[in-house]
C-alpha cells in the first residue's frame, strides 16, 4: 500500500492520517480473539489499570503469532517506510484495551517526548500507527489529536506518575490550550480495521470509557533504522532493542492464518 502525494502532503501538514478499511473483519477477529487471551495471563507484559482491568499488552508480536503477522504487515510498514525514505524497526508494540467501564485516561502528551527522555531515541522519525479492533465511536475514549501540534518540537512536559497506572510526560493545560487555539481537536472514529498514523510530536490523549463499550487499539512504533535507541531505560518489552529491519510478510499472510485458525478451530 503506497500513500497518495495527497495524502502524505495532510500527513505533513496536519501530523496525522486516517485509513479506513485497511484490514478485514475475518483478520482483525482473529486479532480480537487473541488478544483477549493476552489480557487473560499474568505475563508481565499485560499492565493492568488501578482497578486490575487491562490497560495494554506490550511487545505481543514476541510471543503471539497473529500479532507477529501484524507488526511486519505491509499495509502499516510500507506507508510508515515511504514517510520516513528508509527501512523500520519495531521501537514498542502495544494493545491497548480502554476496557468496557474501566478504561481509564491517556493524558495530553507527545509519544516523541517519551521516546526521547526514556529511551534516547535522537530524533522524532518514529511513529505510532494504531489498528483498530473495535468500533472506535465519539463515546467509548477515542484518541483525540492536535492536528499542526508537531510543528511545535518537544514541548516541556511534567512526569504524571500518579493519575493512572502508567507513567507519562504529560503537558500543561495552557501549552494544551494554546495548541488547541491553532489547531482544534480532531477524534477519528470508524469500524474495526481502521488505520490511523500520526506523527511521533503529534500531542495526543483519550478520555476513559465509561460505556459498555470496548475500544481496543493495537498501536506499532515503528522507528527508522538508523534512528535506534541510544540510552533505554526502560524493560526490553517496552522499548526494544532489536534494531533489525523489518521485513513485510505477504498482504495475504494475516488472512491466511485467520483462515487456518478458524478451520483448526471447527
Ligand atoms: O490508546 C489510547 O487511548 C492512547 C494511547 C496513547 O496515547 C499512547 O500509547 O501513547
Amino acid at each position: 500500500m503506497q500513500l497518495t502525494p495527497q495524502q502524505l502532503g495532510q500527513f505533513h501538514d496536519e501530523g496525522w492520517l486516517f485509513l479506513p478499511g485497511c484490514f478485514a473483519e475475518a483478520e482483525v477477529a482473529l486479532l480480537r480473539d487473541e488478544a483477549e487471551g493476552i489480557y487473560k495471563t499474568n505475563r508481565q507484559e499485560v499492565w493492568r489499570e488501578k482497578t486490575g482491568a487491562p490497560r495494554t499488552a506490550f511487545a505481543a508480536h514476541t510471543y503471539n503469532e497473529a500479532f507477529r503477522l501484524l507488526g511486519s504487515h505491509p499495509r502499516l510498514i510500507r506507508p510508515v517506510e515511504q514517510v520516513f525514505g528508509e527501512q523500520l524497526y519495531m521501537h514498542q508494540y502495544k494493545i491497548n484495551a480502554k476496557a468496557a467501564f474501566e478504561g481509564d485516561v491517556w493524558q495530553w502528551h507527545q509519544d516523541y517526548g517519551t521516546w526521547a527522555r526514556d529511551d534516547g531515541m535522537a530524533e522524532p522519525r518514529a511513529m505510532n500507527i494504531a489498528v483498530f479492533m473495535d468500533e472506535v465511536m465519539p463515546i467509548n475514549g477515542p484518541l483525540m489529536l492536535v492536528p499542526k501540534s508537531h510543528k511545535h518540537g518537544v514541548l516541556s512536559a511534567g512526569h504524571d506518575l500518579e493519575t493512572t497506572s502508567y507513567p507519562l510526560w504529560t503537558l500543561d493545560n495552557d501549552t494544551v490550550t494554546r495548541l488547541v487555539d491553532e489547531g482544534g481537536i480532531v477524534a477519528p472514529t470508524g469500524k474495526p480495521g481502521s488505520v490511523l498514523m500520526f506523527h511521533g510530536n503529534l500531542v495526543h490523549a483519550s478520555a476513559p470509557n465509561i460505556t459498555p463499550y470496548p475500544r481496543r487499539i493495537v498501536y506499532l512504533t515503528l522507528c527508522a533504522v538508523s534512528n535506534y535507541i541510544r540510552k533505554p531505560t526502560r524493560p526490553e518489552w517496552i522499548a526494544h532493542r532489536d534494531f533489525r529491519p523489518i521485513e513485510p510478510v505477504a498482504d495475504s499472510a494475516l488472512m491466511d492464518y485467520a483462515a487456518a485458525h478458524k478451520l483448526a478451530a471447527e
